[in-house]
C-alpha cells in the first residue's frame, strides 16, 4: 500500500515538475531588475536579439492609431493599427523580464482600443488592463513566463472589426539559453481584409461587414498591404545565410498555408513554440491568432516567392513575397533552363485543343455589332492567355494582336491560322516569332466573329469576316 502510494507520488511529482518550475519559480523581485526600453522595429525589420543573461523589467511603448494608406495601387482603405504601420511593431523581450506596457491612443482616434498580447498569463491578455479612450494612456504590468513567438492584438469591441482593421502583431519572447543564432531575420504577418469593391476597385474602400462574416476577403496580404515584400521592398539575403522568418497570422478568419517557392524549411518552430517540431517541411499551417518560426539556408541565388498556398489568395488576392538571394550559381544543387525546344507529338506537327462537341454549323450571318460582340466573348475565352488582354502578346512568346501588320496583310490567311494552327518562322511589327499557335477548334460562325473582333480592335480596322470566307477556306484543305 504505501509503496503504491509511494509510487503514485512520485509519478505526480514527476508530471508536475514541468509547471512547477514554471509559475512558482522564483523571479528576482521587480525592484531589484535594471530598467530598459524596449527596441520596437517596424516589419519586415526584426529586434536585434536579447544578449543580456537576466531578466529586466523592460517598459513598451506602444501607440495605437487610425489612418488611410494603401491596401494596393490606388486603393485606400481606413487601417485601425498598432503605430503607423500594419502589422504594428514586433517586440521582443526575454523569459522572466518583468513588462511595464504603456498604451497611449492617439488623440485623433474615433474608436477606444486595448491590447491582447498572448504572451501574457493574466485576465484578457492584458486587454482589460489597457483599455484606452482617444487622448488616453493605460499601464499594466506583467511577468513573461512562457518563452515563444505570440499574436498580440486588439480586444476591443467588435473585436473582428478591430483585428480586421489591422490591429494585430507578435511579440518574441526568447527562452533563457536565448535562440540559435542565426544571419537574417525578418517579421511578417498575413492577415485579410474585406472591402465593399472587389479586388483593385479604386477609392476609399469601406469596410464589409458581410463579407467578413461569410469568411471572403477580397485582399489577403503579407504586411498589411498588396506588394509590401515586393519589387523593391522584397527581402534579401546572400548566398549561405541561414534565414529566420518570425511568421505570424492576424487574420481575423483565415489560416496560412506558408509556403515560400523554391526553398525547404530546415526547421519549424511550430506554433510558434519553442521547441522545433519539425525538420524539412514544404508548407505549415499557422492558424489566425497563432504564429511559427521557420529557419532555412538558402544554399543558391534567385527570387524566392513567400506564399499562402491556397494559391489564389496569392497570385489573385495579394500573399505574395519575394526573398531575394544573391551569390554564385551553384550547378551542383540547381541548373536553371539547360534547354527549350517544341515538344511535337508523334505523327502530327500541330496538336488540335480538342471540343467537347462540334457545335452545329451556324448558318445565319451576324450584324457586325453582334460579331464584335460574340468576338470579344470567344477572344478573352480562346485567344486572351496567349495574347494578352489587350492583344499585346508576350515578347518572344506570343505575337501581338494590336496593330499586327502580320494580321491584318491577309484575311485568307488569318482565317487559316485559326482553322490549321500556325508554326515556323513569321515576322509581327519587324519581331520574328518561331514558335506554334494550336488549331482552335472553333465554329465558322466563331471564327467569323473573332476575326471581325480581332481586326476591329486593338488598334486594328478592317473588313469583316463572313461565315462563307471561313467556310471556304475550311473546303481547302
Ligand atoms: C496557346 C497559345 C495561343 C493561343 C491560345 C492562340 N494563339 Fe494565336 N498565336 C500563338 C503563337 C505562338 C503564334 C505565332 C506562331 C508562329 O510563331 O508561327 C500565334 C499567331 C497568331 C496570329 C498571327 C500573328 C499575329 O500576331 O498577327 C494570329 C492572327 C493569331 N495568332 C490569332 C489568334 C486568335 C484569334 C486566337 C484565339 C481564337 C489565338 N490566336 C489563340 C499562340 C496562341
Ligand atoms: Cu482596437
Amino acid at each position: 500500500m504505501y509503496l503504491v502510494s509511494a509510487v503514485l507520488m512520485l509519478f505526480f511529482m514527476i508530471s508536475c515538475n514541468d509547471n512547477v518550475k514554471k509559475s512558482s519559480k522564483k523571479w528576482p523581485p521587480v525592484e531589484s531588475l535594471p530598467v530598459e526600453e524596449a527596441k520596437l522595429t517596424t516589419a519586415p525589420n526584426v529586434p536585434p536579439a536579447i544578449t543580456r543573461k537576466h531578466p529586466a523589467k523592460v517598459v513598451v511603448n506602444l501607440e495605437t492609431r487610425e489612418f488611410n494608406a494603401e491596401l494596393v495601387d490606388g486603393v485606400e482603405y481606413t487601417f485601425w493599427a498598432f503605430g503607423d504601420s500594419v502589422p504594428g511593431p514586433m517586440i521582443r523581450i526575454r523569459e522572466g523580464d518583468f513588462v511595464e506596457f504603456h498604451l497611449n491612443n492617439h488623440p485623433d482616434s474615433k474608436m477606444p482600443h486595448n491590447i491582447d498580447l498572448h504572451a501574457v498569463t493574466g485576465q484578457g491578455g492584458g486587454a482589460e488592463g489597457s483599455f484606452t479612450p482617444p487622448g488616453k494612456t493605460s499601464i499594466f504590468n506583467f511577468r513573461a513566463l512562457n518563452p515563444g513567438l505570440y499574436i498580440y492584438h486588439c480586444a476591443t469591441a467588435p473585436v473582428g472589426m478591430h483585428i480586421a482593421n489591422g490591429m494585430y502583431g507578435l511579440i518574441l519572447v526568447e527562452p533563457e539559453e536565448g535562440l540559435p543564432p542565426v544571419d537574417k531575420e525578418f517579421y511578417v504577418v498575413q492577415s485579410e481584409f474585406y472591402t465593399e469593391g472587389k479586388f483593385g476597385e479604386k477609392g476609399l474602400q469601406p469596410f464589409d461587414m458581410n463579407k467578413a462574416l461569410k469568411e471572403i476577403p477580397d485582399y489577403v496580404v503579407f504586411n498589411g498591404k498588396v506588394g509590401a515584400l515586393t519589387d523593391t521592398n522584397a527581402l534579401s539575403a546572400n548566398i549561405g545565410d541561414n534565414v529566420r522568418i518570425y511568421f505570424g497570422v492576424g487574420g481575423p478568419n483565415l489560416q496560412s498555408n506558408f509556403h515560400v517557392i523554391g526553398e525547404i524549411f530546415d526547421r519549424v518552430y511550430q506554433e510558434g513554440g519553442t521547441k522545433v517540431a519539425q525538420k524539412n517541411v514544404q508548407t505549415t499551417i499557422v492558424p489566425p491568432g497563432g504564429s511559427a518560426m521557420v529557419e532555412f539556408k538558402v544554399d543558391v541565388p534567385g527570387t524566392f516567392i513567400l506564399v499562402d498556398h491556397a494559391i489564389f489568395r496569392a497570385f489573385n488576392k495579394g500573399a505574395i513575397g519575394q526573398l531575394v538571394v544573391k551569390g554564385e550559381e551553384n550547378h551542383e544543387i540547381y541548373t536553371g533552363k539547360t534547354y527549350e525546344g517544341i515538344y511535337m507529338l508523334e505523327g502530327s506537327t500541330i496538336q488540335t485543343i480538342p471540343k467537347v462537341k462540334e457545335k452545329k454549323d451556324q448558318v445565319v450571318n451576324l450584324s457586325f455589332a453582334d460579331k464584335m460582340k460574340e468576338g470579344k466573348r470567344v477572344y478573352k475565352r480562346n485567344c486572351a492567355a496567349c495574347h494578352q488582354k489587350d492583344g499585346s502578346g508576350l515578347k518572344g512568346a506570343f505575337p501581338p494582336i494590336a496593330k499586327s501588320d502580320y494580321l491584318m496583310a491577309n484575311k485568307e490567311r488569318s482565317i487559316k491560322i485559326l482553322l490549321k494552327g500556325l508554326s515556323g518562322k513569321i515576322t509581327v511589327n519587324g519581331e520574328t516569332y518561331d514558335s506554334v499557335m494550336p488549331a482552335m477548334s472553333l465554329d465558322n460562325s466563331d471564327i467569323a466573329s473573332v476575326l471581325t473582333y480581332i481586326r476591329n480592335s486593338f488598334g486594328n480596322k478592317g473588313k469583316e469576316v463572313t461565315i462563307k470566307e471561313v467556310k471556304k477556306v475550311r473546303k481547302e484543305k
